[in-house]
């Protein structure tokens, strides 16, 4: 059964899927399903939150731990970041690594951030991947 488990975590059908709907994905300024996670007014397993960011578990995980941190600012990606951003942009690495903690990677994980359609992006507000509890791979695909 742990193995059936793990083989769905790290699916490489789940993650094909994903770039198609990357691919599928406009950068637009509408406020998307993170608006709704953010507003409570779509359910998510909400695993930490202040006043600048909250993180939640990723509803299809690539790994046996898969948490996303998001800022309540909604920023479209990376690349709509600004200087002024700075100090949010710490923040989240910040939550990433204490919530890592909190969610017991003491020997490890990976934080992603994919940006763009070639980078896989396909939901237009920033957010972290914090992936663990499975040896991971190198190069990504
Ligand atoms: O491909 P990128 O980097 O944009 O990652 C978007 C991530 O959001 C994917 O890993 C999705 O599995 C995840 N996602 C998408 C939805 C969702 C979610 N995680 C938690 N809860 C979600 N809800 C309620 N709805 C989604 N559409």
């Amino acid at each position: 059964l742990v193995a059936g488990l793990q083989n769905v975590c790290t699916s490489p059908v789940s993650s094909n899927d994903e770039v198609k709907k990357a691919k599928a994905a406009t950068k637009s300024r509408e406020p998307t399903i993170f608006s709704k996670i953010i507003d409570k007014s779509i359910p998510a397993n909400i695993i930490y939150e202040d006043n600048e960011c909250l993180a939640f578990r990723d509803v299809s995980p690539q790994a046996p731990i898969h948490f996303l941190v998001i800022p309540r600012k909604p920023l479209t990606g990376i690349d709509d970041a600004v200087d002024t951003d700075e100090k949010l942009l710490g923040h989240l690495l910040l939550v990433a690594k204490k919530v890592a903690e909190q969610e017991k990677l003491e020997k490890g994980y990976r934080i992603v951030i994919n940006n763009g359609p070639d980078g896989s992006q396909s939901v237009y507000h920033l957010h972290l991947h914090i992936m663990g509890g499975r040896q991971m791979e190198w190069p990504p695909g």
